[in-house]
């Protein structure tokens, strides 16, 4: 693979940028890989990235039945951050947003990293001292965040109506190095770094049934055609549960609608990100120019991809109590994704009833700021067997009642 750089577009610029190579290639799939990975979402492609980098496995295959980025990967609001309360989340996401920081280099593709830093406010007794809390248990992790009051959020944030006519601000949780990223840009910088080393990335490629042989998985059967394999890893996000039936279990996985929606772009108004957990809402400035929104999950289990209106509707006006100056925009345009939700708000990464077929998924609202983190820790597991990281968010947790609750670090109203 040729070096992304200033001189590589220097010298396309000189050449009607004839001379660019595809970023991933479109290979026929193999009857067989000795691990295949189901899902083309960052979780999948990172965790194949980091089976090459990391451990040397390149006999990969990924199978993505619709295009890469397309499932909740390319949905997402691209929220990173990892104030989290509890120790083996805040070690999951704290190692994901330090590989962030540096990804853009790793991959040699730009994801657009930017750490503006995140807010989340406090507008009741309640979620002041939940945020209080947040901020001491981050500070033993070793996360910097910071509980700060509402001089210094109006500083950090003119346009927030700090009175709000039903809840005042009263404080909130600044993690200065958290911030944003391009999300389709962390599945191409993936994709393209993967196949680089070796890994297949195959879309258009649907699951339709998993095989087992006395207890073990054996392979696929696709959409086209059958696949035989040694590991098998399922990161399908929404459908996890789907996927699970096919291998004969169930996994404590809800599946539901979020959505989000932008406005038309205005001028830069808002270089941080908010979230305002009390009313449910959450809002950035793209670069260009749209403010970015989102509230909390619709309430009932569905799959597809939209999103109720009374959500919308409920989203803007908690916005426009926050933030008054939004309240003459226009909706640009509207979408939703099928997130995974497990009980205990953490996702799974874990081995299954079924030998050498791992999961990957339960990362519900919240997993795009974990993507880097969770490959490196899953690709581990397949590797090895076991990985610290991803240890605790094992499926026994459940059976054993060793849940990590994160409902109030989640920021997003289920
Ligand atoms: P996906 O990206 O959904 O990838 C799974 C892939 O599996 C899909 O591409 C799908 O097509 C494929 N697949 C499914 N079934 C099959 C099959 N049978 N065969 C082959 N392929 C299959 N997280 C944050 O951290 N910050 C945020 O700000 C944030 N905002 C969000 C806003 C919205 C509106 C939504 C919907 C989610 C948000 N999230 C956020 C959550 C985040 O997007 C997800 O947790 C994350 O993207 C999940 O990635 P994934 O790779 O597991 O899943
Ligand atoms: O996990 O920070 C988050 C988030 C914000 C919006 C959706 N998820």
């Amino acid at each position: 693979m040729r070096q992304y750089s200033a001189f590589a577009v220097a010298r396309e610029a000189l050449r009607y940028h004839r001379g660019w190579e595809r970023a991933w290639g479109n290979p026929v799939p193999r009857t067989h890989y000795d691990t295949l990975i189901i899902g083309g979402g960052g979780h999948g492609l990172a965790t194949a990235y980091y089976l090459a980098k990391n451990h040397g496995i390149t006999d990969v295959g990924v199978l993505e039945k619709g295009w890469l980025g397309g499932g909740n990967t390319g949905r997402n609001t691209t929220i990173i951050r990892s104030n989290y309360l509890q120790p083996p989340s805040a070690a999951i996401y704290e190692l994901s947003r330090g590989l962030y920081e540096e990804l853009s280099q790793q991959l040699n593709f730009n994801i657009m990293f930017s750490p503006r830093g995140v807010l989340m406010l406090a507008q009741t007794e309640h979620e002041h001292r939940a945020w209080m809390r947040t901020a001491h248990a981050n500070r033993l992790a070793g996360i910097e965040s910071e509980l700060v009051g509402p001089e210094r959020i109006r500083e950090l944030c003119p346009i927030i109506n700090i009175e709000g006519p039903r809840y005042p601000v009263l404080g909130g949780l600044w993690q200065a190095r958290g911030g944003s990223a391009r999300h389709d840009a962390v599945a191409w910088g993936y994709a393209r770094a993967a196949a680089d080393l070796g890994v297949d990335i195959v879309q258009k490629c649907e699951v339709t049934a998993i095989d087992r042989r006395e207890g073990r998985v054996a392979g696929v059967r696709t959409t086209r055609g059958t696949i035989t394999c040694n590991r098998l890893c399922i990161v399908v996000a929404g459908h996890s549960g789907v996927l699970a039936e096919m291998a004969g279990f169930r996994l404590p996985i809800e599946s539901v609608a979020l959505q989000a929606l932008v406005s038309e772009p205005i001028k830069p108004c808002l270089d941080i990100v908010v979230m305002a957990n009390t009313v449910h809402g959450y809002m950035s400035q793209s670069d260009k120019g749209e403010m970015v929104i989102g509230g909390g999950a619709d309430g009932f289990n569905n799959y597809t991809q939209r999103g109720s209106f009374q959500h919308v509707e409920e989203t803007v006006r908690a916005l426009v109590e926050t933030f008054p100056i939004i309240s003459r925009l226009k909706m640009l345009r509207q979408w939703g994704g099928i997130v995974d939700m497990t009980g205990d708000r953490s996702p799974i990464i874990s081995r299954t009833p079924v030998e050498n077929l791992f999961v990957n998924c339960g990362w519900g609202t919240g997993g795009f700021k974990a993507i880097p983190g969770s490959g490196w820790a899953t690709a581990s597991l397949i590797a090895n067997g076991a990985d610290d990281v991803a240890g605790p968010f094992s499926l026994d947790r459940f059976a054993v009642g060793r849940m990590i609750d994160e409902s109030v670090a989640a920021a997003v109203a289920h």
